[in-house]
């Protein structure tokens, strides 16, 4: 067993770990991330695109923020199509100046690695059996092992930055966490093809045969949605079959012009809401997806991870430079405050745009009038506006 020593240790190299460990790296603090997968595996999933403002600033913190910058689209508004009419939301106009900004996750992830890389950061790639100890005790350590071999990191704190299916929390004794949790009877079957998008902004639609985005990574790479059965399989889905399905809930005029071609990457993601509470146990602090799901509708899943970086980011200065933990302490509080706002509205946007078949009538009378309701109202749509484009920190 080789055992070493660094300030924090960092387990999940997905954005919520490698964001942590650029921003305290640039403060003088070690970090160590422990990674499961390879780094092609990691920059091959296709998840988020759209960040806020909130997350944009931290990137520039991280100091990772020039082809962001660069090949990013700030987004001004999206569009709501209700049954093929299409609505403007007009971000900028409604939050008095706020916008939002089109980049990949896959995007945000490469410029972290890349960072990471020139500063000489450690990120350790297809780390095995990765293990969190002691995490009551002023001496926490995480255990893995590489190539066969074992590995010990002694150090002060460890984040479980590893997503949903990750060791951290599940690494909590029970009694010591509750969990919320919703799942939706449906996911949304993706695609992305390298086609010209079909709008210059994102079309959120609702229709009689359920919702569908339009969204786009760039110019010529398009990536669209439509809400499938969760009994459906990618394999029952040709790509012949997805451009008629997404074409028929689409306005005509949209659908026209609707350029198709090969995807380049298909697959059903399951929606789910879910929050652990508390987010801190002992030394052990869950960030990011580690901690708590949304469905993808409000594109919070990210810019939530996000936010608990910048609080924990905050934190674990204060404590370092100042010797002061009332930042960390506060951690867990502080940033379950944002996140259940993120799931308020994630989960609004998801009953609002969605079709619930099993739903009662009275219900489905509810959720159209809502929709109608909304959009005709500018003092609804700026309360949606002033969620999309997130929340202050
Ligand atoms: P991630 O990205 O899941 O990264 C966690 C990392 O931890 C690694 N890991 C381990 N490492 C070591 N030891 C272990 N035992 C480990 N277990 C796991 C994993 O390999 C991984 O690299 O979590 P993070 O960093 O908190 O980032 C969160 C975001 O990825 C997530 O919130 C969003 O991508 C959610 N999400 C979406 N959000 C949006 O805002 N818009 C979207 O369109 C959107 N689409 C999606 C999504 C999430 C999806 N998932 C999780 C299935 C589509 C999908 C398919
Ligand atoms: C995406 O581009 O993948 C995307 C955008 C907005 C969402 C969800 C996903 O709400």
């Amino acid at each position: 067993m080789t055992v070493s020593k660094t300030q924090v240790a960092i387990i999940g190299g997905g954005p919520s770990g490698l964001l942590l460990s650029q921003l305290l790296h640039l403060k003088g603090i070690e970090t160590v991330v422990l990674e499961r997968q390879t780094r092609e595996y990691v920059l091959g999933r296709i998840r988020a695109g759209v960040l806020e403002r909130g997350f944009v600033a931290l990137m520039h913190e991280a100091q990772c923020a020039e082809r962001m910058d660069r090949e990013g689209e700030v987004h001004e508004g999206f569009v709501i199509s209700d049954n093929k009419v299409m609505h403007h939301i007009d971000l900028e106009g409604l939050t008095g100046g706020d916008t939002v900004m089109v980049y990949g996750q896959t995007e945000v992830t490469r410029d972290l690695y890349d960072a990471r890389e020139r500063m000489g950061g450690i990120v350790i790639h297809e780390a095995a059996d990765v293990q969190p100890h002691a995490m009551t005790t002023d001496a926490p350590y995480v255990t893995y092992t590489k190539d066969g071999e074992s590995h010990r990191i002694d150090c002060d704190f460890i984040v479980g930055a590893d997503g949903f299916h990750g060791v951290s929390r599940k690494s909590i004794p029970a009694g010591q966490i509750r969990e919320y949790e919703k799942v939706y009877p449906f996911g949304w079957l993706g695609i992305l093809s390298e086609t010209k998008p079909v709008h210059d902004e994102l079309i959120y639609a609702r229709s009689e045969r359920g919702f569908a985005l339009c969204s786009l990574r760039s110019q010529v790479l398009s990536r669209y949605y439509v809400q499938v059965p969760l009994t459906d399989k990618v394999e029952d889905w040709s790509d012949d079959r997805f451009w008629e399905e997404l074409k028929s809930r689409l306005p005509e005029e949209v659908a026209a012009r609707l350029e198709t071609g090969p995807s380049i990457e298909k697959s059903i993601a399951p929606l789910r809401s879910f929050v652990c509470e508390p987010m801190r146990y002992g030394n052990l602090f869950l960030a990011g997806d580690a901690a708590h799901i949304v469905p993808p509708t409000g594109a919070k899943g990210l810019n939530s991870a996000a936010s608990d970086i910048h609080y924990l980011y905050h934190g674990l200065v204060a404590h370092y430079a100042e010797g002061d933990s009332s930042g960390l302490d506060a951690y867990s509080d502080t940033a379950l405050r944002r996140v259940w706002k993120a799931q308020r509205f994630s989960w609004w946007m998801t009953s609002m745009l969605h079709n619930f078949p099993d739903h009662p009538e009275f219900d489905q009378k509810i959720q159209n009038i809502e929709l109608e309701y909304f959009l005709a109202s500018e003092a609804a749509r700026t309360s949606l506006a002033e969620n999309y484009v997130g929340l202050p920190f």
